[in-house]
This record gives C-alpha cells, sequence and structure tokens, in this order.
C-alpha cells in the first residue's frame, strides 16, 4: 500500500504531480486546512508526510492534527514557517532544498539592486509614456562601481550574492552573528554594517530570531544615500518603518521582493519611484522550480525506503 501524504500549496506540476502519485496517496489542499476540514478529517489518521511550500510550512494544530506523521518536506530553503522544536520533540523529519535555489535568487537580488540603482521601472515608464520625446525632466542614476555592499546573512545565498556584487566593482563587507569564511570582511553589528555600506542586501533566515532586525535605526544608518535589498523575508524589515524612511527621504531607494503580510503589499510603497517590488519570486524559474521539486520529493521517497535524506534540515 502506497503511503498517504498531504501536499499543500497550488504550485506543483503536472510532472511532479505525476511522479507523487507512483509512489504516494496524495490529498490536495491549497492551503493549511481549518480543523474539521472535510477533505482532511476522514484521512487525517493516515497521513505520514507532508509535503509544503516555504510559506505554507505547518502549524501546530495541523501537526496535531495528524498523529501519525513522520516528515515535512518544505520545497524552499526557508523553514521559518515550519515549527522545528515541536517536531524535533515528536521525533518528525524535517527536509528542505537548499543550494538548488541559490544562483537564482542571488540573480534576482542584483537584478533588484540594479534596477533600483538605476532606476529601470521609472525609466520604462518614462519611454511607455512618450516623455522622452517631450523632453520631460530626467536626472543621471548612481553607479555601483567603488560602493560598499553590505550583505546580511553571509550564508549560501549571501556568499553567492558576494561573489556576483564583486564581479560590478563592489566592495563586500558583511554581518551575521558568526564569522564567516575569510577574506571578506565582518562589521562589528548590523548597525556598523548599515553605517559602512551604500547598499544592504538582506539575505538572512526568517523567523523569531531575525524579525524586525532591521529597524529604523539601520535605516537611518543606511542613509539618503543608501539603498536596501530584501530577497529574505518580509519579517526581518520593520516595514512601517521602512515606509517612513522612504516618505521622509532619509532612506534613498529599496528593491523588495519580500514583504510582512505577502501577499499584501503596504499601498504607501506604490507611490516611490525609488522603490522596486517584486512578488516573492527569488526562486521562480522553470529550472529552479523543478530542481526544488525534485529535491523535495526525493526526500519523501528516501525517507520511505528507508535512505538517508539528502537535505535534512539539522
Ligand atoms: C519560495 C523561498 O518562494 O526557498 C525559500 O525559502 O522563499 C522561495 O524559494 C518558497 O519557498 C516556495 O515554496
Amino acid at each position: 500500500m502506497k503511503p498517504e501524504i498531504l501536499v499543500l500549496g497550488g504550485m506543483w506540476s503536472q510532472e511532479l504531480r505525476a511522479r507523487l502519485e507512483h509512489a504516494f496517496e496524495c490529498r490536495y489542499l491549497p492551503a493549511i486546512p481549518p480543523a474539521g476540514d472535510a477533505v482532511l478529517t476522514p484521512v487525517a489518521a493516515r497521513i505520514r508526510a507532508v509535503l509544503t511550500t516555504g510559506m505554507l510550512g505547518v502549524t501546530p494544530e495541523l501537526v496535531a492534527a495528524l498523529p501519525a506523521l513522520e516528515i515535512v518536506s518544505v520545497n524552499g530553503v526557508g523553514v521559518d514557517a515550519v515549527p522545528l522544536a515541536l517536531l524535533a520533540e515528536h521525533g518528525i523529519h524535517v527536509t528542505n532544498t537548499p543550494d538548488v535555489l541559490t544562483d537564482d535568487v542571488a540573480d534576482l537580488a542584483v537584478t533588484l539592486l540594479l534596477s533600483t540603482v538605476r532606476r529601470l521601472p521609472m525609466l520604462d515608464r518614462y519611454v511607455r509614456a512618450g516623455q522622452w520625446p517631450a523632453k520631460a525632466p530626467l536626472g543621471p542614476a548612481r553607479s555601483l562601481k567603488g560602493k560598499v555592499a553590505g550583505i546580511v546573512g553571509f550564508g549560501r545565498i549571501g556568499q553567492a550574492v558576494a561573489q556576483r556584487l564583486q564581479g560590478f566593482g563592489m566592495e563586500i563587507r558583511y554581518y551575521q552573528r558568526n564569522p564567516g569564511p575569510a577574506p571578506e570582511r565582518r562589521s562589528a553589528s548590523l548597525l556598523a554594517l548599515a553605517d559602512e555600506s551604500d547598499v544592504l542586501v538582506l539575505c538572512m533566515p526568517g523567523g523569531a530570531a531575525t524579525r524586525h532586525i532591521v529597524d529604523g535605526g539601520v535605516l537611518d544608518a543606511l542613509g539618503p544615500e543608501g539603498t536596501l535589498v530584501n530577497i529574505a523575508r518580509g519579517s526581518v524589515v520593520d516595514e512601517a518603518a521602512l515606509v517612513a524612511a522612504l516618505q521622509d527621504g532619509r532612506l534613498g531607494a529599496a528593491g523588495l521582493d519580500v514583504f510582512e503580510d505577502e501577499p499584501n503589499v503596504p499601498a504607501a510603497l506604490f507611490a516611490f519611484d525609488n522603490v522596486v517590488l517584486t512578488p516573492h519570486v527569488g526562486s521562480f524559474t522553470v529550472e529552479t522550480r523543478r530542481a526544488m521539486g525534485e529535491l523535495a520529493v526525493a526526500n519523501l521517497l528516501a525517507h520511505f525506503n528507508g535512505e538517508p535524506l539528502p537535505t535534512p534540515v539539522v
């Protein structure tokens, strides 16, 4: 008999569904169901695995409703939406999809940075609106070469961003609690990094430990010539303080892929020409989403075949 699994979210390709259904009895739900859900309740006692997205994760209530749960496979690198301690307490495995998304997420960070400092969306609107022949005023942008890029969170993605920005002639510094690989320079604190940097690129994990660590003080230290890029999690930035800093001209510009209450983006941000917004698409390429899906499924297959998990979360 095939193990029964719960597949959460609406992002799974036909190809991936076919692979899942070959090995598992699948129950699909678009989101985490409320207690007493008509689809889940009759099968809940038999669900041995959950395949979920990085954004949905699982809730303690869902875990409590699945007494036979053995493994949660997250299709994403971030596991801030998963109650890790609770799952560990119950001996439930957790896996994620690191590495396969690093390059595309780092590419998006650089794309957002370039789009923001070179004001690409605004220039596109300028041309489309016929402002060029109308000789509407247009000032020059700022260059990246010789500027300091401060990377917050110097793990796989942070280092990949650093490597790319070095290619643009930027000086790299970083901040995270533990020293990273030499020879990049680690600043004394996040505040010090913001103060020393022209550009701050947020690459740290989300969750309680990093909630709102980019606050009004950090944004002021980055300053009116500074640019903030966030491809990490919306939770790491105090969004109200960010809007206020942009409104007051205390922060130069921002390129944002992630938000505190996705998919809701503060309407105040829509008004700024110096802000570039994307809808959480760091890993959203054909190649990376395919690789993530394959890895998420490989973790489930390994578990049920009694093999070592390819990418357990430690
Ligand atoms: C995805 C992500 O949007 O990997 C992550 O942590 O945020 C993104 O790759 C998400 O996880 C899709 O499930």
